[in-house]
């Protein structure tokens, strides 16, 4: 027995000390030290030894079951800090790396320019209001006194979905729609994307940027539309801007007219900014047409009032010196960091 004992030690710490996880460990005290395990046994059979021996044996035994259980712990022990280390190393962080770059975005010019216009309109008790840029025919010339066969329905600058679905050439739609679901007063403007089927070049592009103003309520005339556009041409390109109205003509608006500031550049004299003209068109605008208030259920004896539109892109252009507007839709990062 004594040397069974010997050889159940021997066995053990070898086994265990080969163990590689907590489970095997588990396995291992079972099969030594559990109910049905080979220490145990020796232990039930002690029965059959003579009284000088069994003393001798018991106290073998218990220093052998004794020494397993240390070694497990140990063992134990030992695996956990195994495991800690690899997941140290595994999972090192070198503090002393440099911190991974998150480039910080910018506003692109067009939004900066859009939002100071949008600002100056706000200011003025302008709602901000938005729409489909998918319309109907209706609402993007019928409506706006655009009938059919007229020249700025030409199918070569409109882009067509079907015969009746477009992409919307101007903002106006937006504004028809505020029209027809809110009475008067209307204070509104409506900033975004428009399409025109233009080959694009230096200063055109299928895609480009509206913002039109609408006013509506009693007693609206031509000389509100003056002072409103006088006050957003100052407030734009300074208080000592001049500003001119040239009569003009569309079909949703009459009378009509556009509006030029003069040249900040060259005072009026003509230049290369100005082209010679001494003064550099920034808009168009007139009073709603009767027939448009009409057609969006406003009665034409009661209420007038009146429109602007213009491009966004020729603005923020002549405010950067920009010559060429497909820089606005490149998004090369060499373009949009001097903003
Ligand atoms: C312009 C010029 C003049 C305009 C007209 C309307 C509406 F819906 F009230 F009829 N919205 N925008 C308008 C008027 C647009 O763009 C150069």
């Amino acid at each position: 027995m004594k040397q069974e004992l010997e050889a159940i030690r021997q066995r053990a710490i070898s086994e265990l000390e080969a163990a590689k996880g907590q489970q095997e460990l588990e396995t291992l005290r079972v099969k030594y030290l559990g109910k049905k395990g080979e220490v145990t046994a020796i232990l039930k059979k002690m029965g059959s030894l003579s009284a000088e021996e069994r003393p001798v044996i018991g106290q073998l035994a218990n220093e052998v079951r004794t020494m397993i259980e240390d070694e497990i712990t140990k063992r134990a022990a030992e695996l956990k800090e195994a495991i800690l280390q690899e997941r140290l190393k595994n999972e090192a962080l070198d503090v002393t790396l440099p911190g991974r770059q998150r480039p910080l975005g910018a506003s692109h010019p067009l939004s900066i320019v859009l939002d100071e216009i949008k600002e100056i309109f706000v200011g003025m008790g302008f709602d901000i209001v938005d729409g489909p840029e998918v319309e109907t025919d209706y609402y993007n010339f019928e409506a706006l006194n655009i009938p059919k066969n007229h020249p700025a329905r030409d199918t070569q600058d409109t882009f067509y979905i079907n015969e009746n679905i477009l992409l919307r050439t101007q903002t106006s739609p937006v504004q028809v729609r505020v029209m027809e679901k809110q009475k008067p007063p209307i204070r509104i403007i409506s900033p975004g994307r428009v399409y025109r089927s233009d080959a694009v070049d230096a200063t055109h592009s299928p895609l480009f940027h509206q913002i039109e103003g609408l006013v509506v309520a009693e007693g609206i005339t031509f000389a509100d539309l003056k002072g409103t556009l006088e006050t957003f041409v100052k407030r734009l390109y300074g208080e000592d801007s001049v500003v001119r109205f040239r009569p003009h003509h569309f079909p949703f608006t009459e009378p009509s007219a556009e509006v030029d500031v003069q040249c900040f550049n060259c005072h009026g004299e003509g230049c290369r900014l100005c082209k010679g003209e001494g003064w550099i068109e920034i808009l168009g605008c007139g009073m709603v047409h009767p027939k448009v208030l009409q057609n969006c259920g406003i009665d034409p004896e009661k209420y007038s009032g009146f429109a602007l539109g213009m491009g966004l892109e020729r603005v923020v252009m002549r405010r950067y010196n920009i010559d060429d507007l497909r820089l606005f839709y490149e998004n090369d990062v060499r373009f949009l960091k001097q903003f």
